[in-house]
């Protein structure tokens, strides 16, 4: 059987549609008992037995012979399966206003007869409309019910009663004889035709004899014939009881209808004798009719199915009563009642029953129901799952694991959530319909126990967030620097089209197309080619520029969250202040649940986040540095961003993200809970144990020997007084081990936030060669991790990773600001705004009015990070290196890896989530 990762994948390719997956990918297929049978030796050796003349083949006679002896019916027209008697059926006794009554509709049966121009009335008893009516025969007809549509519409109106027998939408449930006959009366009298549908016949016979008083003596096949003398004619599929992989067959008595059918047939199927099969096909239905009727093998048929309905009873499962012929049918309306019948909870069953186990099974409910006349969707009374049972395939042991599955679903119920349409094929939609995940509001979901850290640039991908999200806690990616992200990626030839997917889906008209004719190259650069990047950020740039991030950081989330509905946040930078009103509008327009937000004070972020759900203007103020002030009494310098330039008439509001700032101190919680602009939903409390950039120790700098700051006492994060606040928070820096988890939960805390760890998972966007580079170092323990307060151009300090044999960016590094993503805003004597770096050449630096001490030891992070990513630019002086960072946990890495090479987020998640090792005692005892 495939993992579950791979069964998760294969769900979202086939939309959620269990007729849509891949054979291959079902361990158990108890989609249908239609074609899936075993053919027996008998079977086989008559298949070598084919007479393939086109006209009158020995097979055919063969055929007709078994028909007539086992069913009764003295005209017998091949079909290629059972619709294609339903179709010529439908056509020579349907017109166009007709009324055609039956015990339940099936589909194909009602298609072909709504496609005739008939109405179908539901004429099934009452009890059929109960799953836990244990009533024995509930695919009787209800006469009331027949009698009084008879009489509204007239007899002339109604050429036939289809009589379904077993009835498969019910639950497999037979119809009696004793109800056959009052029908037959009833509609002699009047002139009404009985058309059976005698594709399990054969096991409703059986039920007669086992339940039928008066019945228990005579054979299957005795009563087989009885039934099929109260009807005029008959559909069959021998698929199902006649033990064959295709064939099917009308069967009549009046000559003229016969002639008129064959008249048909010579169009749609074939020539009479054949009608769409091969000899050897009608052969082996002969073979199988005859099997068929046999007792032994309908006794452990029909055992078989028993067998797994009562270990579902048993296990206090909500199944339709008593079990049916072909199938056990889940009542899924019962076990998903937390789902709306608008999310199609058979379907959503079916759905995680695959995930779980890899059964397949098949919806029959709504979704099988389809849309009315009025284009309303139709919600029968049953909501089922159906867990068909091939004849002479599986043994009970299989039974058992599927019993096992239903269980594990049942148990976990409340986690299965709704589905909707995502594309809806206009006639028996179930067959081909494609489903998404209804998404289920952030607020009604779990707060998540971990929070995987947003890693900058690119390293917090997609995969990583998705593959975390997946797990059911928080993925997030990171927002930083994502637009040159994607504009390499495209120029790296995209190569397994994941950006393109998404850009597809893009919602502000052109943009994707504007941007892949820029930037996508089929085959990736030509070698040595370097990347074109784009535009520096501005308070001011083109409405093309802002598409650019509004479409980069649309892209990551969009992927993120494709084909689940758990939540998925981004990581912004407080800082990076340009480029995050544009870059949280498209996270938003992809439905991101949660951001994260440090480096700074994100006090106008919740309001603006509230903005720009209402797709309304957001402003947000810019920090403007020296040496000039700005003229006084003038308005702030500002960032406005205004959705409306992008997306003229917008569908409907966006969800406003949950927003958790990380800080490093609880005056700055206190600070943001009180003044922000809007609502806070938690924090992420930071130590300076974490990876990237650190909030500066507080009180006078002190710095150890080898020049790290050095952090005391004051520095340690009050969480009395975070937890006075109220809201949710989650501890990072230091906190991805099981005990650092525990101790957060008994601290108070939501949960952790746990960077490092998934930094060099399989999943993470940091090239492979450092991941294994790394890796290798913690195994050999020769990382070292150091506190640089020189290193980031925005003056905090910065934390760098330091392996033997990796080469970083050094000051030999020549000078180049081309992305620029950390360039501050400041005010030229002439009272204009220009930008500028501590990382770029100093002479441009210094002639931008900075101080030249601020240059001393500056790393451009904005390329050392890119080339982090594997997306390296390529300069005649040697390509950008890198520049790696990671919390102080790096070093104790080898706690979990414990030799490992590689692994994946899960592992992570495992990990972090595992008890706590036994004590010696407990070891003891
Ligand atoms: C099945 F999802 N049954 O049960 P054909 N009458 C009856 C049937 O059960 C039947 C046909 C007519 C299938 C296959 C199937 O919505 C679906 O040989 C009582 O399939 O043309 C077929 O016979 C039609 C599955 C059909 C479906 C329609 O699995």
């Amino acid at each position: 059987m495939i993992s579950r990762a791979e069964r998760e994948s294969a769900l979202v390719r086939a939309g959620y549609n269990t007729f849509l997956l891949d054979a291959d990918d079902v361990y158990i297929d108890l989609l249908t008992d239609s074609g899936t049978s075993a053919m027996s030796d008998r079977q086989w050796a008559g298949m070598m037995m084919g007479d393939e003349a086109y006209a009158g083949s020995r097979n055919f006679y063969h055929l007709q012979d078994a028909v007539r002896r086992f069913y009764g019916y003295e005209h017998v027209i091949p079909t290629h399966q059972g619709r294609g008697a339903e179709h010529i059926l439908s056509k020579i006794l349907i017109k166009p206003g007709d009324h055609v009554a039956g015990n339940m509709y099936f589909t194909t049966t009602r298609a072909h007869q709504e496609l005739a121009g008939a109405t179908f009335h539901d004429v099934i008893c009452r009890e059929a409309l109960e799953p836990a009516s244990e009533f024995p025969f509930k695919g009787n007809v209800d006469l009331a019910r027949l009698i009084e549509l008879v009489e509204r519409v007239g007899a002339d109106k109604v050429p036939y009663i289809s009589v379904a027998a077993t009835v498969n939408m019910a639950g497999g449930q037979p119809i009696s004889l004793e109800n056959m006959r009052q029908v037959r009366e009833y509609t002699r009298n009047h002139g009404i035709r009985i058309v059976l549908d005698a594709t399990r016949a054969v096991e409703n016979a059986w039920f007669i004899q086992q339940k039928e008083p008066g019945q228990g003596q005579r054979l299957v096949s005795e009563i087989l014939l009885e039934m099929c003398s109260l009807s005029d004619g008959a559909t069959m599929s021998g698929k199902k009881d006649s033990l064959v992989n295709i064939g099917g067959w009308l069967g009549l008595r009046e000559a003229s209808l016969a002639d008129k059918a064959k008249n048909l047939l010579v169009l749609f199927e074939g020539l009479h004798t054949y009608g769409g099969l091969a000899g050897r096909d009608m052969e082996a239905m002969a073979i199988g009719i005859e099997e068929s009727v046999q007792e032994d093998h309908i006794r452990s048929r029909i055992g078989q199915v028993f067998y797994l309905g009562q270990k579902l009873i048993d296990a206090g499962i909500p199944i339709v009563r008593p079990i049916g012929g072909h199938a056990v049918f889940l009542d899924a309306a019962a076990i998903l009642s937390h789902i709306p019948r608008e999310e199609f909870p058979a379907q959503a069953l079916a759905a995680a029953l695959y995930l779980e186990s890899g059964i397949r099974s098949m919806e029959r409910g709504a979704v099988s129901a389809g849309r009315d006349e009025t284009g309303a969707n139709r919600y029968p009374a049953l909501e089922l799952v159906r867990l068909t049972i091939p004849r002479r395939v599986y043994t009970q042991a299989h039974m058992d694991v599927t019993a096992e599955s239903v269980i594990r679903v049942h148990a976990a119920r409340q986690e299965v959530r709704g589905l909707r349409f995502e594309y809806e094929p206009p006639i028996l939609r179930f067959f081909q319909a494609r489903f998404e995940p209804v998404p289920r509001p952030v607020e009604e979901r779990p707060l998540p126990l971990i929070i995987q850290g947003g890693m900058g640039v690119g390293v917090s991908s997609w995969t990583l967030a998705r593959a975390v999200s997946l797990t059911g806690q928080l993925g997030v990616v990171s927002g930083t620097g994502l637009d040159n992200v994607l504009v390499r990626r495209l120029q790296d030839g995209d190569p397994d089209g994941h950006a393109r997917r998404a850009m597809s889906h893009f919602p502000i008209p052109g943009v994707s197309e504007r941007v892949l004719d820029r930037y996508f190259l089929p085959g990736g650069r030509a070698p040595g080619a370097p990347y074109k990047s784009l535009p520096l950020y501005k308070q001011k740039v083109s409405v093309a520029r802002q598409q650019i991030t509004i479409l980069a950081n649309f892209v990551e989330i969009w992927l993120a969250k494709e084909g689940h509905d758990n939540p998925v946040g981004i990581n912004l930078l407080t800082k990076v202040q340009m480029p995050n009103l544009p870059s949280l509008y498209g996270a938003m327009l992809a439905g991101v649940d949660y951001v994260l937000m440090g480096a700074g004070i994100p006090r106008e972020i919740p309001g603006a986040l509230d903005a720009l759900a209402e797709h309304r203007l957001a402003r947000l103020k810019l920090d403007v540095e020296g040496p000039v002030e700005g003229p006084s009494g003038k308005e702030p310098d500002e960032l406005v961003f205004d959705p409306g330039e992008h997306l003229a008439a917008p569908e409907s509001p966006l969800r406003r993200p949950r927003f958790l700032p990380i800080v490093s101190a609880s005056s700055l919680a206190t600070n943001l809970a009180r003044k922000a602009s809007g609502r806070v939903d938690g924090f992420v409390v930071e130590g300076p144990t974490a990876g990237g950039h650190n909030a500066p120790p507080r009180g006078e700098p002190r710095f150890s020997s080898e020049g790290e700051p050095l952090y005391g006492e004051r520095d340690v994060v009050d969480l009395e007084k975070i937890r006075e606040l109220g809201l949710p928070f989650w501890l990072a820096g230091g906190a991805g081990t099981p005990d650092g988890l525990r101790a957060a939960l008994s601290a108070g805390a939501a949960g952790v936030q746990v960077g490092t760890l998934f930094a060099y998972c399989d999943e993470s966007g940091l090239a492979p060669e450092l991941k294994t580079r790394v890796l290798a170092g913690v195994a050999a323990e020769q990382v070292r991790v150091r506190t640089d307060p020189r290193a980031s151009p925005t003056g905090y300090p910065f934390k760098v990773v330091e392996v033997e044999g990796l080469e970083s960016q050094d000051d030999r590094r020549v000078r180049n600001c081309d992305l620029g993503y950390l360039r501050v805003a400041y005010r030229t004597p002439e009272g204009k705004l220009g930008y500028r770096c501590a990382a770029e050449p100093v002479d441009q630096y210094v002639a931008k009015g900075g101080d030249i001490a601020d240059t001393v030891g500056r790393r451009c992070l904005c390329n050392a990070l890119e080339a982090n990513i594997g997306q390296s630019q390529n300069r005649t002086e040697g390509d950008e290196l890198p520049l790696l960072t990671s919390g102080d946990d790096l070093v104790s890495l080898n706690a979990f890896t414990q030799g490992r090479t590689h692994y994946s987020a899960a592992d992570v998640i495992a990990y972090l989530c595992s008890p706590p090792a036994p004590t010696a005692e407990r070891r003891e005892g």
